[in-house]
């Protein structure tokens, strides 16, 4: 049965549709990193999620195997031609058993700022090709005709389209139910609530003069909570005041925020 519509039975009696990767790149060998370690080396194991790797070398058939060509125009480097990126993505189409087509991502430093928010929706799919490109990018008219969605992991270029594609893989799969442990699911990480994580302690209590702030030896429940809740609000407030538009607050918590921002 092909990946698409494969189903896997999880612990209650229903089933999901796994999440299916297609990386279109020219360095497939990188990909066994997310693949194969940690938590998203367990969840492939599991059966959870896969990847498969398309190289845009295999689709050529002139004598040198050319991906890329100068530039109209001219100028430094080279761009990754259409021809070969086109024939990489009819052959993630003919693979996959789905009549709808896969979800196009390319990432790349001039697409939309990557979110918690799009990881989650884009974790929901069944299958998401991911574009990497090399050298100055790509055809204009493979991401005008071809592309659903041009995505950047942050303000920053790096060499390759490879390490932002792993980027935004392992945080789609960590979302997959079954992907973390239950102690580990259950830990309310940044952006779980749209605000920054709090810190985090472990013994020894004091360490060069600091000590664990004293609510969280007291073994007072709500207490911590309401510590954990205040620390992240404040943390955000100065460090990313952007995202707090977009966070549920009490009254008493602005109230509590504003006083401290003032101290
Ligand atoms: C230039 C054009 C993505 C460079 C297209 C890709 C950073 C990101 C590349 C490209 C990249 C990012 C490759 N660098 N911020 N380099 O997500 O694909």
């Amino acid at each position: 049965m092909q990946n698409a519509l494969r189903l896997i039975g999880n612990q209650d009696t229903s089933t999901r549709a796994m999440l299916n990767f297609h990386v279109i790149t020219l360095f497939p060998e990188l990909f066994s990193a997310v693949r194969d370690s940690g938590v998203t080396g367990r969840a492939h194991q599991k059966g959870l999620w896969s990847c498969v790797c398309y190289n845009p070398r295999d689709y050529v058939h002139d004598v040198h195997h050319s991906v890329d060509d100068r530039p109209y125009g001219g100028g430094p480097g080279m761009v990754m031609m259409y021809q070969p990126l086109m024939d990489s993505l009819l052959a993630v189409n003919a693979n996959i058993d789905s009549s709808v087509k896969a979800h196009v991502v390319y990432l790349s430093p001039q697409g939309k700022p990557l979110t918690q928010q799009r990881v989650a929706a884009l974790a929901k799919l069944p299958n998401v090709v991911l574009l990497c490109g090399r050298y100055e990018g790509i055809d204009e008219r493979f991401i005008q005709t071809q592309v659903d969605e041009e995505i950047a992991i942050g303000d920053f270029v790096v060499s390759g389209g490879e390490l932002p594609a792993m980027m935004l893989m392992d945080a789609a799969v960590r979302l997959l139910p079954g992907a973390l442990g239950h102690v580990a699911s259950a830990v309310e990480d940044s952006f779980s609530d749209g605000l920054l994580d709090c810190p985090h302690y472990t013994r020894p209590a004091e360490i060069e003069g600091i000590e664990v702030p004293s609510v969280l030896q007291s073994g007072n429940h709500a207490e911590i909570a309401k510590w954990r809740r205040q620390q992240k609000l404040l943390r955000t407030a100065q460090r990313r005041p952007e995202l707090l538009e977009k966070v549920d607050m009490s009254a008493k918590e602005r109230d509590w925020l504003a006083e401290q921002l003032q101290a």
